[in-house]
Order: structure tokens, then sequence, then C-alpha cells
């Protein structure tokens, strides 16, 4: 009899797991409590896959399964997933599922901030050297779906914490970690340890064969080696030459020297910022690795063209300066927005709390804010840490109300920077969705 495969969550990940499945010969079903959008309906119907969706998870239907394969974002303590863990039912993630049906060299990117900047980055050299490769995972594009339908030699994937929770066998040829700060810990019963380790996943199954590459100056990082008995040849990056990094700046050059001797000068880097000479190092490290050329990836550093809503560059109206940092959703990718300020900033930030500290960035504001604009459907955590801070603060309720303050507020010079330190979803779709309304409105000011 066939094994059976039960798929739970019909969006990007789901959908393109149970096409794979199918391929594979499973007998795939596939439930979502929501309403499953038409594209996913149409690429389910196209592969006869059954499901099911709007209603709450049908036990009968899922508890019977060899396997599941859970979507990132349903959480842990759901009913459901209680209960296939009481039926002692293996589940795994996408990703893992993905690994089992690929010989590709697998280039794999997390940490807490910096992951899409340096999986964008790292595609485009690998891409731009005329390699076959997939761009995968968090990003946007599901693994499965590319391993079911296309042929790729190398995938660069980003992984989120959610994905690494339920990947066991999996192998990262080179593994990526860009920094550990807290992050999703509504999801990890507010441990961070948790958190940590499932980040430290990335490492797993790796062999002195691969490649690990990870900030060296990141203290949880350090503070966590030597516990995981690490396995591949190791890569730290640092900003300027130190002990135990293999790759830094020195003289204004940015140095590689592992595994092949690599420079270029800091100035010809196509993305600016001390977090973005990480993501860049990290990135070039990993090309290194793979054997791409020193020329191939100078050429591709320096002319990267940078990923929307990450620090994007707006407009300037009347002199004020428009800055969109809506991925900024946690408290330290706001730390580098605001250190990478060199005018007085007016800072919007607010929107659906993930346990945040706001002490991370006091000294920041206090140093760089002429004021502050809290934009959210409740905002009373963020008055009780920085209404002390004796700067002018304003309520926003929506985007347009939002940015009229700001400039209502702003001197000619002076920078607006939406860094919101928060997800989105109390009055945006998501964290597109509130860079897209923050640049339409600066258009029409
Ligand atoms: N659902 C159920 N039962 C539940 C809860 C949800 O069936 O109990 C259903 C929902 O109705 C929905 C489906 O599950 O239809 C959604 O699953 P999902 O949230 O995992 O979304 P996908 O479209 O599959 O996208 C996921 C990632 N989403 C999350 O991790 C929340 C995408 O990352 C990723 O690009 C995609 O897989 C492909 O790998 C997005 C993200 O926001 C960009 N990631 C977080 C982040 O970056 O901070 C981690
Ligand atoms: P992620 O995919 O991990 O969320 P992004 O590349 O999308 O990371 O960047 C998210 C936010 O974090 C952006 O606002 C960006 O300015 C900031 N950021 C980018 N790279 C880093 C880094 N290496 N360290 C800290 N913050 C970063």
């Amino acid at each position: 009899m066939k094994k059976r495969i039960v798929v739970l969550g019909a969006g990007e990940s789901g959908t393109g797991a149970a096409v794979l499945a199918k391929i594979q010969g499973f007998d795939v079903f596939v439930s979502d409590t929501s309403a499953v959008k038409d594209k996913y309906k149409e690429l389910l119907q196209s592969y006869d896959i059954v499901w099911e969706e709007g209603r709450p998870h049908t036990e009968s239907l899922v508890l019977n399964a060899d396997e599941i394969i859970k979507s990132p974002g349903i959480a842990n303590d759901t009913t459901i997933v209680k209960q296939i863990q009481a039926a002692g039912i293996p589940i795994i993630s996408e990703i893992e599922f993905a690994g089992r049906y690929t010989d590709a060299l697998m280039i794999c990117i997390t940490g807490s901030n910096g992951k899409t900047t340096t999986t964008s980055l790292t595609y485009h050299i690998f891409k731009s050297a005329g390699l076959n490769v997939g761009l995968a995972g968090n990003i946007g594009r599901s693994l499965a779906l590319q391993v079911a339908t296309e042929h790729h030699d190398y995938y660069v994937i980003e992984l989120s914490s959610f994905q690494l929770d339920n990947m066991y066998n999996f192998r990262a040829n080179i593994a990526v970690l860009m920094n550990i700060t807290p992050d999703h810990l509504d999801r990890y019963g507010h441990d961070m340890q948790q958190y940590v380790d499932a980040k430290f996943r990335i490492i797993q199954n790796q062999t002195p064969d691969d490649a690990f590459i990870y900030w060296n100056d990141d203290p949880i990082i350090r503070r966590e080696l030597d516990k995981y008995g690490i396995q591949a040849h190791v890569y730290p990056f640092a900003a300027v030459k130190e002990q135990g990094a293999i790759a830094y700046v020195e003289d204004r050059k940015v140095m590689i020297n592992q595994p092949l001797a690599f420079n270029m000068e800091q100035e010809e880097l196509a993305l600016t910022g001390t977090h973005n000479l990480y993501n860049s190092l990290a990135a070039g490290i990993s090309a290194n690795v793979a054997g791409i050329t020193n020329t191939d990836i100078r050429r591709a550093l320096s002319n990267f063209r940078g990923v929307e809503h990450r620090l994007e560059d707006v407009a300037r109206v009347r002199g004020v300066r428009f800055i969109n940092d809506s991925k900024a959703t946690n408290v330290n990718s706001c730390w580098y927005a605001l250190q990478s300020m060199t005018a007085p900033t007016i800072l919007i930030l607010g929107g659906t709390d993930k346990g945040n500290d706001y002490t991370e960035i006091a000294d920041l504001v206090h140093e760089k804010c002429r004021s502050l604009v809290f934009l959210g459907v409740d905002n009373a955590k963020l008055h009780r840490f920085f209404d002390s801070f004796g700067l002018p603060i304003t309520d926003a309720h929506g985007m347009k109300e939002a940015i009229d303050q700001a400039y209502g507020m702003a001197e000619t010079g002076d920078t607006v920077l939406l860094s919101p330190c928060c997800a989105s979803f109390d009055l945006f779709r998501n964290y597109e969705d509130r860079g897209n309304q923050f640049k339409a409105c600066v258009r029409n000011l």
C-alpha cells in the first residue's frame, strides 16, 4: 500500500510539498483551516491532489498518516499538532522532505536578521557566475515545488527557525548563521534557548566536507558553538581583523582569506552599512567556498541592487528623506537601521509586539531621533518605554496619518525612517503591504 502523507497548510510551503509528494508516488492529502488561495487550488487540482479547507483539520483524515509535513506558520501548540504528537506520527518540514529528493549542493542561510538580503545576494553571485541555481525557502518560494518541477545544481535557501524546527536528517553543504537575537519568542514559550537551539539545527548532520560560516562577534553564537560539536570547516567573519576571523575589512579592503584569497575595495560593495558588510562577507565566503572565481564574486558584490523594504531609499520631499525599512520586524534590525542614520531621524515604529525589549535601541533613540511616531492598534507598551525620553511622540492608526505626523515634525535635512521593530499584522496584510503603503503615502505628499 502507498505511504500516506498529510500536509498541514496549503500555502506556498504546503502546496509545494504536496506536489512533490504526489510526484514521488505517495497517497497525499492536504488540510487547511482557512480558504485556500486560488493559485494554490489550481496547483493542487492540476496534480489531482485531494484537499480540505475552511474547517478544523479533520482528525480521521490526518491521524491516519504515515508522515506529516507541517507548514512553518502552524505553531506547535495547536490542537492538531498535539494530537499528531500523541499518536506518534513523525512531523517534518517541507525543506526536510524536499532535501530527500535532490542531490544539489545546498547553501542554507539563517539568522535573526539579514537572511533575505544575504540569500538574495548569494543567489545573485551564483546566478551571475552562470551556475544553475535555485532560490528557495523563507524568501518566498517553496523548495519542494522547485525540486518537483525544475532541476538545479545548487539551491540557495533562506531558512527560518520554524522551518529548522522540523528538520532532522537534512544536511546543509554550506551553512550560514548571520546572528541570533530575540525574535519569534511567542512561538518558543518565551524561552530564548529554544529559539537558539532551532537556529543551530542548521549545522546538524554537517561533515568535515561541509562549511559553516558565521559572525564571529555574535555573543550567543560564540557561547553556544562548543555545545554543538561542529563537524564542518568553519569560516567566521567580522567587521575588522581579529582573532579567529577569516574574513574582515582591513585598510578599507574586504578580505577573505579562506579557502582562497580574495579581496576588493570596501567602497565598491553595492550594499552599505555595517550590517550589510556582514551580509556581503557571508555571501562572498559562500561563493568562494563553492569555487566561484574572484572576478565573478567582485562583480556581483558590486552590482547587486538591494532588496525592497530593507533600508530602501524612497524619496526626498522638500529636503526630508524617507526610508522604508518595513522588514525591520524586530528590535535588533531597527538598531542597525538607526546606527546607519546620518541625519536627525523621525522614527516610525510599532505594530504587533513579539515580546520586544526596547532597551537595545534606547541609546540610539536618544542619540539619533528627533521624534517618534507610534503606528499600531495598541501603542501602550511603546508609551511605557519611550514616554520618559522627553521626545515629541504622536500616535497613528494608519500609514497616511503616520506619514503626515512624521512629515509635520520633520525639518529640512531630517530623515523619516519606517523601521517598526514589530510585525505588521495589526494594521496591514504583511510587511510588504506596510512598506508599499509607506511608499505610496510618501509619493503623495
Ligand atoms: N493553517 C492551518 N492550520 C493552522 C494554522 C494555519 O491550516 O492551525 C494554514 C493557514 O490557513 C494557511 C497555511 O496554513 O493557509 C499557511 O501556512 P504558512 O503560514 O506556513 O504560510 P506559507 O504560505 O506556506 O509560507 C511559509 C512561510 N510562512 C511562515 O513561516 C509564516 C513563508 O515565510 C515562506 O516563504 C514559505 O513558507 C515558503 O518557504 C514567510 C514568513 O513570514 C515569508 N516567514 C517568517 C518570517 O520571515 O519572519 C518566519
Ligand atoms: P531577514 O530575512 O532575516 O528578516 P532581511 O535581509 O530581510 O533579514 O533584513 C531585515 C531587516 O534587518 C532589515 O530592516 C535590515 O535593515 C536589517 N538587517 C539586514 N541585515 C542585517 C544584519 N546582518 N544584522 C542586523 N540587521 C540586519
